[in-house]
């Protein structure tokens, strides 16, 4: 099948999974058109299977805004007429989907007809797809797309919650390529380059914004070096980043807590840390817990929208209510002082991360696709 997706290229779940998801394809032997404003960060590899197509919009002063939804979907009607793309999947409602209605449209005009997956990753429905000044475009975009798709049960339930939808939403959850860890790639897992022998390590990886908690984060860390010897991991880069700093400087742990920035090599960090902190307002997914899981690192996360399918309470970690530092650096305490606890716990986030193999999750999408080209 020729597949033409469109997603964010930068670093975030959404597009994470929407490049994984169109190098598996690729594999499983379907042409995989990317179409954004940038090489996805994950596209490392070109092959004839796989094509990327840049939106670029030209600068005008009289733009006050650059019109990019206007770019993307003229760029989709000459990349879907062009290459003869059977089935676009848009990642990430806004402004996708809605760009991706109007290629649709222009190509109707033109006798071509395409189906439409939209895949809703969250923040496009929770935060900020629920501002009245979107509501009305992605309530519309959803309603118009031949098939829709979140990423957890919880997400599933917040669009039915929040968005007056008539579509039907298929839930598919996000995946890992298991087998790629369980062959231990990684011959350089030099966790000696990070910390001494005896101190444990803690990571935590996002973009640094406020639905994050980055606050908690450290302050989980500060109650933690108390009791264990013990290093903080931070990676990524964003808006909380320098506050961040600033609080470590207050706790005077900044011999202790090392901000990475944004890094390409998450799986090597993940390779060499004993636990991940994750104690985010919300999350429909929490794609960074389960690439912590699938390295067998347990997770001390929130128990907040799609955390709980994903991490489970007391197997392959800890969930507590938003905001409660105490019970989550009690729980990561109880799992780092004891050393029989730690291998166990290592060994069932390893295990709960198996249900979202690549394997499972792959062939949903192509069986909905399969659908989507019979209705078309
Ligand atoms: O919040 C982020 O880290 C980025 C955001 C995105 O769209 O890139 O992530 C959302 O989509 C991910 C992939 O489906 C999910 O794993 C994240 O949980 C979700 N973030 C939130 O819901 C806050």
């Amino acid at each position: 099948m020729k597949i033409a997706i469109v997603c964010y290229p930068t670093f975030g779940g959404s597009g994470v999974v929407a490049t994984e998801l169109g190098l598996a394809l690729s594999r499983r032997g379907h042409e995989v058109h990317f179409v954004t404003y940038k090489q996805p960060v994950r596209l490392e590899t070109i092959s004839s299977h796989i094509r990327f197509h840049e939106v670029n919009v030209p600068e005008y002063p009289l733009f006050h805004y650059q019109p990019y939804e206007l770019a993307l979907s003229s760029k989709l009607v000459n990349v879907i007429k062009n290459y003869g793309i059977e089935l676009l999947h848009v990642h990430y409602a806004i402004p996708h989907a809605y760009a991706g209605y109007m290629a649709k449209k222009m190509l109707e005009e033109e006798g071509v007809s395409i189906p439409m997956v939209t895949t809703l990753h969250g923040t496009d429905i929770t935060l900020v797809g629920n501002h009245p000044f979107y509501k009305p475009a992605v309530t519309f975009s959803i309603n118009n797309s031949d098939f829709v798709t979140s990423v957890s049960n919880s997400l599933r339930e917040d669009t039915l919650k929040s968005f007056e939808v008539r579509k039907n939403i298929e839930v598919i959850p996000n995946f890992i390529d298991v087998t790629k860890f369980q062959k231990k790639t990684f011959t350089d897992c030099q966790r000696e380059l990070m910390a001494h022998s005896d101190e444990k390590i803690i990571t935590h990886v996002s973009n640094f914004r406020k639905v994050k908690r980055i606050e908690d984060v450290i302050r989980i860390f500060f109650e933690i070096q108390k009791k264990v010897k013990a290093r903080l991991m931070m990676v990524g880069e964003g808006p909380e980043r320098e506050l961040a700093e600033k609080l470590v400087r207050k706790l005077e742990i900044r011999d202790r807590v090392l901000f990475l920035g944004q890094s390409n090599e998450i799986d090597k960090i993940l390779c060499f840390s004993d636990l991940f902190l994750l104690p985010s307002e919300t999350e429909s997914f929490g794609l960074a817990a389960l690439e912590a899981m699938v390295q067998s690192v347990p997770v001390i996360s929130s128990n907040t929208g799609g955390l709980p399918e994903v991490n489970i309470h007391a197997f392959s970690g800890f969930l507590h209510d938003v905001g409660d530092v105490e019970s989550m650096s009690k729980s990561a305490i109880s799992i780092l002082e004891d050393p029989e606890k730690l291998v166990q716990f290592k060994k069932q986030a390893g295990e709960a991360a198996q249900k979202f193999d690549i394997n499972n999750i792959v062939p949903m999408y192509e069986e909905l696709y399969q659908k989507a080209l019979i209705k078309a």
